[in-house]
C-alpha cells in the first residue's frame, strides 16, 4: 500500500505507517475535528481502501484526533443546522457507513481518545475494537440537547457496550460521561495521563497481539462482531465455520507444529 499517495487525497486526514501499525489522525482542529460531509467522504475513502487489505499482515490501526483537546466533538452542528430531511438521512447513512467500515476492518483498531468524544465522536470510537483514553477525555451523546438523536449508531452500540439502562440514561440526559465513569462502564479499556503515553500503550497492545497469527486474530474479530448481531446458537454456527476454515491455513499448521517442536511460531498471515 502506498500511504503517501493515499494521503495526498485527504485534506482532513493524516495516515501514516510505522513498524506495521497504521495511524489515522482526524485533523480539523478549528472545529474540534467535527464530522462534516467532506470529512465523512474522506473517512469512507480511506477505510474502504484499508478494508481491501484482507487478512493483512498489518499489526493494526490507531485512530485518533489531532492535538490534545478533541478526538471528535461530534457531527458538524453548523452543517446540520440547515439540512432538510433528505439531506439529514443521507448524512446519517454516510456516517453509519463509516462506522461499519471501521468496525469491519480485518485487523485490530484502537480508538485513542484525546479529549472530547461527543455525539458522532463517541459513535466513531465505539466502532473500534478498543477505546483507550487520556485523563481529559469526555464522552457523551448530547444530541437530545440539540433536538436530535444519535444518528451514527449510538442508539445501538452504546446499549450493547454499557447495557440498555445506562445507555438510555446517558442518551436521554445528554450529559457528559467522565473518563473514569467510561472506564467503569467498560466503554474505555485503559486510561493514560498523556496522549504520548496512550499512543505508546496502544502500540504495545498491537505488538502483543501481533505475536499471534494475524489470520486467526482477524477471524476472531469477524466472528465476535458477527456474533454481536446474532443469537448464541447462530453465533456458534459462524464460530465453528470459521474455526474449521482455519484448518486450511498455513498459520494453523505453523502454530500447532511450533508448539509440538517447542519453538516460537513464525506466522505469515496465510
Ligand atoms: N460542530 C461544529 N463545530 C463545532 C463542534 C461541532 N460538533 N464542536 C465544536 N465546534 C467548533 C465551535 O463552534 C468552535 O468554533 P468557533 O471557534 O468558530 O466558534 C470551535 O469548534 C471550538 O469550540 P468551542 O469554542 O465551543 O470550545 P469549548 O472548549 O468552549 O467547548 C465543546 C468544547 C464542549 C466540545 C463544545 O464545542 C461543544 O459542546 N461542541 C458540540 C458538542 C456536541 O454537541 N456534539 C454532538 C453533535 S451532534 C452529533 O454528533 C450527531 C451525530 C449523528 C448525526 C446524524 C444526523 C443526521
Amino acid at each position: 500500500m502506498n500511504i503517501e499517495e493515499q494521503n495526498k487525497r485527504y485534506e482532513f486526514l493524516d495516515l501514516s505507517l510505522d513498524s506495521g501499525v497504521l495511524m489515522l489522525v482526524v485533523d480539523k482542529p478549528r472545529s474540534l475535528n467535527a464530522l462534516d460531509t467532506k470529512l465523512l467522504e474522506e473517512l469512507d475513502d480511506c477505510l474502504s481502501s484499508l478494508r481491501q487489505q484482507k487478512d493483512s499482515v498489518l499489526k493494526g490501526m490507531i485512530f485518533t484526533g489531532s492535538g490534545e483537546k478533541a478526538f471528535i466533538a461530534g457531527a458538524d452542528i453548523k452543517e446540520m443546522s440547515v439540512m432538510g430531511t433528505l439531506e439529514a438521512e443521507k448524512f446519517a447513512v454516510a456516517g453509519q457507513k463509516v462506522t461499519l467500515l471501521l468496525e469491519d476492518l480485518p485487523f485490530p483498531v484502537i480508538a485513542a481518545v484525546n479529549g472530547f468524544a461527543l455525539g458522532g465522536g463517541c459513535e466513531m470510537a465505539m466502532s473500534a475494537d478498543f477505546i483507550f483514553a487520556t485523563k481529559n477525555a469526555v464522552f457523551g451523546q448530547p444530541e437530545v440537547r440539540l433536538g436530535l438523536i444519535p444518528g451514527f449508531g449510538g442508539t445501538q452500540r452504546l446499549a450493547k457496550i454499557v447495557g440498555r439502562n445506562k445507555a438510555k440514561e446517558i442518551i436521554y440526559s445528554g450529559r457528559n460521561v467522565s473518563v473514569e465513569e467510561a472506564h467503569e462502564l467498560g466503554l474505555v479499556l485503559r486510561i493514560y495521563d498523556k496522549k504520548s503515553e496512550m499512543i505508546k500503550g496502544a502500540n504495545e497492545l498491537l505488538d502483543q497481539i501481533a505475536q499471534n497469527s494475524p489470520l486467526a486474530v482477524s477471524r476472531a474479530k469477524k466472528v465476535m462482531n458477527r456474533g454481536n448481531d446474532l443469537t448464541v446458537p447462530n453465533g456458534l454456527e459462524v464460530e465453528s465455520e470459521q474455526f474449521a476454515l482455519l484448518f486450511a491455513s498455513e498459520d494453523m499448521k505453523e502454530g500447532t507444529e511450533a508448539f509440538l517442536d517447542k519453538r516460537s511460531p513464525d506466522f505469515k498471515g496465510k
